[in-house]
Formats: C-alpha cells, structure tokens, sequence
C-alpha cells in the first residue's frame, strides 16, 4: 500500500495501517483501568473489573481486524453472543382463563431486565395466545366492518394499506400482569412479575376512517371485536372519545409487518387498555348499542372484588412502575448503580417516578428519559451507592391525572385478594447484605 489513504485512479484505497503495537496495548490496557477505576471511584465504584483487551496468542487468531468480516445478509439477527430469550410463562390467563384446558393456550415474558431504552424489539415483545399462533395469508385474510352503519365494508389488507396511516408508540400489557402480587409468589425475577407488558411503534388506519367509510350511525356506541384465530376471541369494546381518538387497525410493528405472534396481518391496537381487547389476527368489528355481552367479558377478565361481586369492564391498565434492576434474582456487589426502570399509565403521560432505597420511608424523583409520551413505557433512572447494607428498592409512578400508584396495601384495601386481573401495587425489591435480590410483599 501506498502513503496518504487516498483513492486512487483505478478506485483502491491506498494508504496505511497504522497499528498499535503489543506493548502499546498494554499500557493503554494499564491507563485504561486506572483511569476508569479512578473516574468510578468518584461514583463509589470500587471493585469494578475492566475486560482486559490484551492480546495473546489465541485472540490474535481471533482478532477481527485480520480476517475479513462476513458479507450483508438479507435479514438481519442479533450477535451469537446475544443469548436474552421470552420465557414460556402459566399466566393466570393460561392458568385460569377462558380455555385453560384448549391446546397452546399460552403466555410468553418479556425479558424486562436486560432491555435498553423504551422499544421492545419485536421477537421478544410477550405473547398471549388463547388457542396458539395461526397461519394466515394475507391476500385471503379480509377485515369486515357491519352492524348500525349506512353500509358493510369487506377490507382487504392492501386496501387497508391504502388508507391514510397513522403510527405512534404504545405499550400493551395483559391485564394478568404482575398477578404474582396477589399470591405473593416467592423469589421471582421482574420477568416473571412485570414480562406481560410490551411497547412498540404501530401503524396502521384509525378506527375512525373505517367509522367514517362505512357511515357509522349515531346509535352505535359499541363494537365488537373478532379475531380468525382458533379461540375466536371477541370483545366489545366501548367507542368513548378517548377510544375514537386513538384506537387503530395495525399492519405495522417497529417499522415492518406485525409478527404472527402480535396478531398478523392485523390487530385491534386500543392505547391504555386492557390486552386482551387488543385483537389480534382481526377479521370483524360490528357496530352495536350495547354490549354483546361475549363469554371473554362476563365469564373471564373481570375482577372478582371483596364483597363476591364481579366488575366488568374494568378496561384501563392504571400507572404502574418497576425497578428493572437491580431485580429479583440479581446478584449486585457494592458501589455504585444505576437504577433503572420503566414506567407507565394507560391513562396518558407518565409525569413522575419516584424511588425508595429505604422501604418508602423516604421518595426521590428519578429521571425520566425522553421522550415521555402518552400510554407508552417510559425509561427511569436513579444513581445509588450500596454499601453493603440491607436495602429495600421501590418505585412510585404518577400519571397526568394525578394518580399515584399504590401500595400494595391500599390495594388490597379496595380491592381484596380475589381478583387475577388489574394488580398495579407498588414492586419492592431486598438487596440483602450478600447482593442476592429477592422480591418481598412490603
Ligand atoms: N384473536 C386473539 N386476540 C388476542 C388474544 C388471543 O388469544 N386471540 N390474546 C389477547 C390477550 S389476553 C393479550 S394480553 C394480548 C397479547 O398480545 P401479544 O401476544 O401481541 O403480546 O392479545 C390479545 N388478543
Ligand atoms: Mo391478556
């Protein structure tokens, strides 16, 4: 190679590498950990180990910037070394819920722990299918939108498609989330806890492009949502204004088609809401004035409340918040940490979260990063030294309402300990003085 890294008339690069030679890299690697250890220091973090990129032998056979690299692929995966998966999960949906006995009746976690920012990539948003995943083609799926309106409409997908489109961040979270909070379940992780809640930007046409095509008439303040998947899942679903504004028919999820998990080629999307309402592989929407009063509305997914009756329609996830890690089953040393965590509320904005190092006995407000937008999780973050003492971590959420999200004994307070559904306590986390992270009731 020539001098001077320019291109040269036949189009090579020419130029020279300039490489750091073996003792180079050892007194780098030497200044690195102390300069790192010296700037964490000032953090409290004493006893962080730096990798050391020292190159012996082995790694020199391994050293990427001597062999070429592999060549683009058609579709993309994460890195071999990348390991994070879902965990099949007996929810109390699939425990208890409509079907339990049907095959593939089943509920996978979002791995909450170890995710960054406020998307969850698509292959590890969580799953809750009543009667498994169908296969559908989307040249054959049709949409159907009938009942008290001017006219019926049968929608392709690609019509669908044509349509003005819409996209916006949400989260959906099962309405079985965290039900670990009413039997207290025992040294769980906050996949286990909090894994049945996913955020995703959607696209897709606005319910009320569809309202306005078909002529919907004033009478029609219901509609009834049917999904082409074996367990027929159906739900009426109230057209408040808040639904009118935001419910959306989606194609798209983090910018390319739904998964077949999430509902392809098309899913109810309803912001804040419950996530059973938000049907997937959707076929129909019937206009009505009432109800339709479906066995997944009066038979399930209802809240069974202290005094043995039944609340229906309890449809919006309220705020509710969790400290991602340090979390249950975590290992920590002492030092400092970043806490980090996500909030969230079907009724808007997420305003403020607040942590506890001391079992509630004291509140700080976390960081929230930007952007904070309406029912969608949003990412927290606290800095604390642990020196080695027992520690009890919590954190509070509140929404633009102005609700504040409880305690667990406020909870329980209005609520009994009879329902599954619709559990939004406050998550305390113990540090014990070996670092070991265990979930407790507080
Ligand atoms: N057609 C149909 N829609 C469905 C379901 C289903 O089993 N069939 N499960 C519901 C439930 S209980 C939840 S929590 C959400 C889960 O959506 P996800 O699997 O995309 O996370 O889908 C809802 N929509
Ligand atoms: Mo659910």
């Amino acid at each position: 190679m020539s001098e001077g890294g320019r291109i040269d008339q036949a189009g090579s690069v020419s130029g020279r590498r300039e490489e750091m030679r073996p003792e180079e890299w050892q007194e780098v690697n030497r200044r690195t950990f102390l300069a790192g250890s010296a700037s964490l220091m000032a953090l409290g973090a004493a006893g962080l180990v730096f990798g050391n990129a020292n190159a012996d032998e082995a790694d020199q056979a391994r050293d990427p910037m001597r062999v070429p690299g592999t060549l683009p692929r058609p579709y993309g995966e994460r890195s071999p070394f990348e390991k994070l998966t879902r965990l099949g999960g007996a929810g109390p949906e699939a425990l208890h819920g409509w079907g339990a006995n049907a095959p593939n009746n089943f509920n996978s976690l979002t791995p909450l722990q170890d995710l960054h920012g406020i998307i969850t990539p698509a292959s590890l948003h969580f799953e809750r299918h009543h009667n498994g995943v169908p296969a559908i083609d989307p040249a054959r799926h049709r949409l159907l939108v009938h009942g008290l309106a001017e006219r019926s409409l049968l929608f392709t997908v690609e019509e669908l498609k044509r349509l003005p489109a819409v996209a916006r961040l949400a989260f959906i979270e099962c309405s079985g989330n965290t039900w670990d909070g009413w039997r207290e379940a025992q040294d769980v992780t906050v996949q286990d806890t909090h894994g049945l809640t996913s955020n995703s930007e959607w696209t897709g046409v606005k319910l009320s492009t569809l309202l306005k095509a078909v002529g919907a008439r004033r009478e029609a303040t219901w509609m009834l949502a049917e999904g082409s998947d074996a367990s027929g899942l159906n739900r009426s679903v109230p057209l408040t204004n808040d639904v009118l504004n935001d419910a959306m028919i989606c194609y798209g999820q983090n910018g390319e088609a739904l998964r077949p998990e999430q509902g392809y080629p098309l899913r109810l999307l309803l912001p804040g809401l419950e996530g059973n309402i938000n049907v997937k592989w959707l076929r129909r929407l019937k206009l009505g004035s009432a109800p339709f009063m479906t066995r997944w509305e009066t038979a399930k997914y209802t809240d069974l409340m202290p005094d043995g009756k039944a609340y229906q329609f309890s449809l919006v996830m309220e705020a509710k918040s969790v400290i991602t890690s340090p979390s249950g089953q975590q290992q920590i040393q002492p030092g400092f940490h970043e806490i980090r965590g996500l909030a969230w509320s079907g009724r808007g904005r997420v305003t403020k979260v607040e942590v506890s190092v001391d079992g509630g006995h004291t509140w700080q407000g976390a960081q929230l990063q930007e952007p904070v937008l309406p029912k969608c999780h949003t990412r927290f973050r606290f800095p604390w030294q642990w020196h080695g003492q027992e520690a009890i971590l919590q954190s509070r959420c509140v929404d633009e309402t102005g609700y504040i999200q409880p305690t667990r004994q406020e909870l329980v307070k209005v609520r009994g300990t009879n329902s599954l559904y619709h559990y939004n306590a406050i998550q305390s986390w113990r540090v014990e003085r070996d670092g070991r992270v265990r979930n407790i009731y507080a």
